[in-house]
């Protein structure tokens, strides 16, 4: 670590105690942006990074609700706006127990790499709760949601902040989200997306974060002249990522031989089919939360407590959530000849997973690369709103997979361009950041 990184996280630390996500999301940025602003000192001289790690606002709120017992319940809620440079803040919705500021900052701080790869005009920002959706019946996360909205509307809007789902968060919530925006405002626009398709939303949004995943793994894999169909691939998570990866590299000829849960992971050796993956979906809507009923559905062999990368496959989709692969999965999955890492999730590898994985020099990408596809289709249904027209399947499809390439060869060629050819968390970071840096100097001291 240099000594302007060290300075660095050193400040980020004694200004953000107990946020280590935050600090890991930062020093992973930091520490490809070197190459940066060696080359360039006025980014440095401007403050730039320093100024990119300060949310330009945060908003934490109470959300008290009740049960249907009539208990009342006290949860608290935020939306980080973190970067508005390139364009209004857009990013998701997370509902989950372990939800903290610092989770949302770093969670908000990739958003604006992410959404700036994407080439739409999106700035950064996350949001959510640490409301545990799990065991929770429709009226009661109805009516978090409309509390939750009650407090939220205020702060957001189709031309200043766009929310859109995340862990906890799908067509449902967004639902009832958008229900009570519109009671509040009496506007009916496109202020949040993932919405349902007869109210605004966009075909193939669902679908859109695991098939992206899949188009970049394939991308990847292409530079060393090889593809998905016949690859054996462990998934982890059994949620809306984990999904659209498994149906989207099982469409295109991958075996996918794992699915994960916070309870252990599932192991089919055959590959999972279609009715497998619809399977998914029902084990999520039952909000039980547990893989295990997928292998006593199917009598395949499950493994609690244990993540599925000690399996032998040829590449590895981490869809569930932050840090699930630490340094000795990372170990494991190099061992057992894995030549590919394509992140669904959210930073789901530690820094010293992904360290390894660098210097085995196989083929990993950073999910703020890999996972981009979902926010990019918030981008293109926040464009249909706009026009008030929807695009066919087709067309949101292929502009989707048209986008991925575009990050791949943008993460490749910038890797190239700072003397790190390969490295897609170089590629990533300084591609993402360079669009945000411009935009901020062109704009003053903002
Ligand atoms: P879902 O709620 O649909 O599924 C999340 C999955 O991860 C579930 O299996 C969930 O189980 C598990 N999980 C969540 N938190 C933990 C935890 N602390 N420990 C163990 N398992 C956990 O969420 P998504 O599929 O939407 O999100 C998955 C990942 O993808 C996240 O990192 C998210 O940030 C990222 N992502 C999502 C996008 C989207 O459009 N939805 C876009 C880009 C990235 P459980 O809830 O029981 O813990
Ligand atoms: O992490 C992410 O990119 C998302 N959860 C999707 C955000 C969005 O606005 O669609």
């Amino acid at each position: 670590m240099s000594e302007y990184v060290q300075t660095l996280m050193a400040q980020v630390k004694g200004k953000n105690p107990s946020e280590p996500e935050f600090h890991q999301a930062v020093q992973e940025v930091a520490e490809s942006l070197e190459l940066v602003l060696q080359r360039h000192p006025e980014y440095r001289s401007a403050k730039i990074l320093e100024r990119m790690v300060e949310p330009e606002r945060v908003v934490m709120f109470r959300v008290p609700w009740m049960d249907d017992q009539g208990e009342f319940h006290i949860n608290r809620g935020f939306r980080i706006q973190m970067n508005s440079a390139i364009g209004p803040y857009k990013g998701g919705l997370r509902f989950h127990p372990s939800v903290t500021l610092g989770i949302l900052k770093f969670l908000a701080f990739e958003q604006v790499f992410k959404n700036s790869l994407t080439s739409l005009p999106m700035g950064g920002g996350k949001g959510g709760s640490d409301f545990d959706p799990k065991g929770k019946s429709d009226h009661e996360v109805m009516r978090f949601c409309q509390s939750f909205m009650t407090e939220l509307y205020r702060h957001i809007g189709p031309d200043v902040d766009v929310p859109a789902g995340d862990i906890g968060v799908g067509t449902r919530e967004i639902g009832f989200l958008f229900g009570q925006y519109k009671r509040l405002t009496k506007e009916y626009s496109g202020v949040l997306t993932g919405k349902g398709l007869n109210w605004g939303g966009s075909l193939i949004r669902p679908e859109a974060t695991g098939y992206g995943v899949v188009y970049f793994a394939e991308e990847m894999l292409k530079t060393r002249n090889q593809s998905i169909a016949g690859k054996t691939v462990a998934v982890s998570g059994f949620g809306n990522v984990a999904w659209g990866a498994a149906r989207k590299a099982t469409q295109l000829g991958a075996k996918v031989v794992t699915l994960s849960g916070p309870d252990g992971f599932v192991f089919d050796s055959g590959g999972l089919n279609e009715e497998r993956i619809a399977y998914m979906l029902e084990m999520r809507a039952s909000a039980r939360d547990q893989v295990a009923d997928f292998a006593a559905k199917f009598k395949v062999p499950f493994y609690p407590g244990k993540h599925p990368w000690n399996i032998k496959v040829d590449v590895a989709l981490p869809c569930a959530t932050q840090n699930e692969l630490n340094q000795e999965d990372a170990q494991e999955l190099l061992k057992n000849g894995c030549q590919c890492v394509c992140e669904g999730a959210n930073m789901p590898t530690t820094l010293e997973g992904a360290k390894r994985f660098i210097e085995a020099k196989i083929l990993y990408s950073p999910g703020k690369a890999s996972n981009a596809g979902g926010v990019a289709t918030s981008g293109l249904e926040m464009s249909q709103n706009s026009m008030r027209l929807p695009w066919p399947r087709e067309e949101v499809d292929q502009r989707l997979h048209q986008i991925m390439k575009n990050i791949h060869q943008t993460c490749l060629q910038t890797a190239e361009r700072y003397g790190t050819p390969g490295n897609y968390v170089n590629g990533a970071n300084i591609g993402g950041f360079l669009k945000v840096a411009d935009a901020m100097m062109d704009q003053g001291l903002v």
